[in-house]
């Protein structure tokens, strides 16, 4: 079996694939698309993606029967059901833990990226608007909001003290945000998740400035194992 990520450096939702990936132990091999060079809207990637982003997961287990998956949180979940190794979800008893896993998931992938993303942001400086400023305040916005349920939940991860789906997501997100100098510091328990789970060598390796196509340049901006 080979598990390929189409996915670019600073993506969030490929990061959220990739840590996923390292927490579960699979090796994979990356297929860089930039972003910046539109590579994701063309027609050759639209054929594989046709949602014109990344990541793009390709599941090879054999001919015929390899698969995609073009959504991020859908590439989590098939993650989690497929490969036992580390769980990324609570235990299935566990239905209001689980739900509640899912509903920051959501936050991060339904209310902040798809209206920070490149496509929206080009749009909003097409419109004469300052996209920076856009993408910080619906950022500041969602991780408030995430911030107040992990308030009640948290251990040293976003629902116990288990990694979840939830961390997977919430640390790219939060990489951007910091991107933006949006203070995290005011969300204490954020904080404190972000610091345990970049303490995990599958974030580190999952890290923006440690992938194939990083450029040169950044890659000294690496995480490192504490
Ligand atoms: N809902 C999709 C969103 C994917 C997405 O928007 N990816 C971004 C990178 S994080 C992208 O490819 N953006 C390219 C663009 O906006 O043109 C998922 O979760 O996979």
């Amino acid at each position: 079996m080979s598990i390929i990520i189409y996915s670019y450096f600073r993506s969030s939702c490929s990061a959220r694939v990739r840590i996923a990936l390292h927490l579960k132990d699979l090796s994979y091999e990356t297929v860089p698309v930039n972003l910046l060079k539109g590579e994701q809207l063309s027609e050759e990637h639209r054929k594989l993606n046709p949602s014109g982003s990344v990541p793009l997961l390709v599941i090879n287990a054999g001919m015929p029967t390899e698969f995609k998956i073009s959504q991020s949180v859908a590439a989590l979940e098939y993650l989690e059901e497929a490969f036992p190794g580390q769980s990324i979800l609570p235990p299935a008893s566990d239905h209001a833990a689980r739900a509640t896993v899912r509903a920051l998931v959501d936050i991060v992938c339904c209310d902040i990226q798809p209206v920070t993303n490149l496509r929206i942001m080009n749009r909003v400086r097409k419109l004469g608007g300052v996209a920076e400023d856009w993408n910080r305040e619906l950022m500041e916005e969602g991780l408030r909001a995430y911030e107040s349920v992990v308030a009640d939940v948290a251990g040293k991860y976003s629902v116990g003290d288990t990694v979840t789906m939830a961390d997977c997501c919430l640390v790219p997100a939060v990489w951007n945000a910091q991107r933006l100098s949006l203070d995290i510091e005011q969300f204490p328990t954020i904080s404190r998740i972000v610091e345990n789970m970049q303490r995990l060598e599958a974030v580190v390796n999952a890290h923006y400035f440690s992938q194939p196509d990083t450029p040169e340049d950044l890659r000294s901006g690496r995480l490192l194992l504490s």
